[in-house]
């Protein structure tokens, strides 16, 4: 049997809900009957609601799965928490076999959902397409293995890996395309977050529902675009209050940079699970350290200027050995740009 094939269509499902389940994982299912007739699918759909396996079970009311095989990019959940165990329905269901891409790495399952449906004489298939489930899940495996959030960077430059000219020409580097595309990348995130040199050179909106600007002397004029919409948490050296709607966060003054490691303790506490960082190369190049994943937009533009800003600016370095390793993962064509996405090796 080619579960391969059923194992996308629920990340395909899973998919459809990505913005709507922090801090929950993404999870789509689909059930086949005895003789392996697809009869139902299902996903979790937002924050609270059924899990997949329940969203899908829940559809066929005579039967119909009874000795069927049961579909799961995650194994199935043995504990009582918004809903009951989804392990439970499945036995009481008189599913035969379920199929699973990767194991749950939520501490109260790690197993147990497996082991329920083992026990009760349920035949299961485990790590059907792994590596993709993993990479569906990678905000959620990052939460629940490092207790951090997950962090990710998005830039866009030219083919020289230019971000703007040296005098601060940036409009526009990439295609319309692109740009919508990463509105798209965007909805992942709990929260963006940006810095003052962006905001005062660009004074962009980014639409957002959590926005982390990093302002450490307060430069920023409080009438910017970005201050418009959005739960804002400022980060700065001299104010910890809420005021006029914004969280204004006091960070470890007297420090040569902002300590970017403070930021994202601080964030995790307050329930942001996973940040896209849009900035410029300076703290491109900070934050490369802590970054899980890079989104690389870039368009077939040469700049040719020596003193043009870079998308990864830090301190210089000798050799080529020292350089930060990365694996490229994929490669997008949004017209005439390309997205490279790449993680750290
Ligand atoms: C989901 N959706 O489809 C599956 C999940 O907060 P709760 O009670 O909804 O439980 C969340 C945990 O359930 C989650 O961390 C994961 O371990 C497990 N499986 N969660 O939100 C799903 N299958
Ligand atoms: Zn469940």
């Amino acid at each position: 049997m080619n579960y391969e094939k059923y194992m996308k269509i629920c990340i395909q499902l899973a998919k459809q809900a990505e913005g709507e389940v922090s801090p929950n994982p993404l999870v789509g299912c689909v059930i086949l009957d005895k003789d392996g007739n697809q009869i139902s699918t299902g996903f979790h759909k937002k924050y609270g609601e059924n899990h997949a396996e329940r969203d899908a079970l829940l559809k066929l009311k005579n039967g119909e799965e009874n000795e069927g095989t049961l579909i799961v990019n995650l194994e199935p959940c043995s504990h009582y928490g918004k809903t009951p165990p989804c392990a439970d329905l499945i036995i009481e269901r008189g599913i035969k076999k379920v199929v699973i891409g990767m194991r749950d790495v939520n501490p109260i399952v790690a197993g147990n959902g497996i082991k329920k449906l083992k026990d009760a004489g349920i035949e299961v298939i485990e790590d059907v397409l792994s590596d993709e489930c993993k990479k569906l899940n990678e905000i959620f495996i990052k939460n629940m293995t490092k207790n951090l959030p997950f962090i990710a960077i998005k830039t866009a430059t030219t083919l020289d890996g230019k971000i703007a000219t040296s005098s601060g020409s940036s409009k526009w580097i990439t295609s319309e395309k692109s740009r919508k595309e990463v509105k798209n990348i965007r909805k992942r995130y709990d929260a963006i977050l940006t810095t003052s040199s962006t905001i005062l050179a660009d004074n962009p909106t980014m639409e957002h529902k959590k926005k982390i600007i990093l302002d450490r002397k307060l430069k920023t004029n409080l009438e910017s675009k970005i201050y418009k919409s959005g739960e804002i948490y400022l980060f700065n050296e001299s104010l910890d209050m809420f005021e006029g709607g914004i969280n204004f966060i006091k960070t470890p003054s007297n420090q040569e940079k902002l300590d970017l490691e403070f930021v994202i303790k601080k964030a995790w506490q307050l329930g942001i699970k996973s940040i896209l960082i849009e900035a410029g190369g300076h703290l491109n190049g900070e934050a490369i350290k802590c970054a899980d994943k890079i989104y690389h937009f870039i368009a077939p533009k040469i700049t040719c200027d020596n003193s043009s800003l870079s998308c990864f600016d830090s301190k210089k370095i000798n050799s080529i050995s020292e350089s930060k390793n990365f694996v490229f993962s994929s490669i997008e064509m949004f017209e005439p740009d390309i997205l490279l996405t790449y993680y750290p090796c």
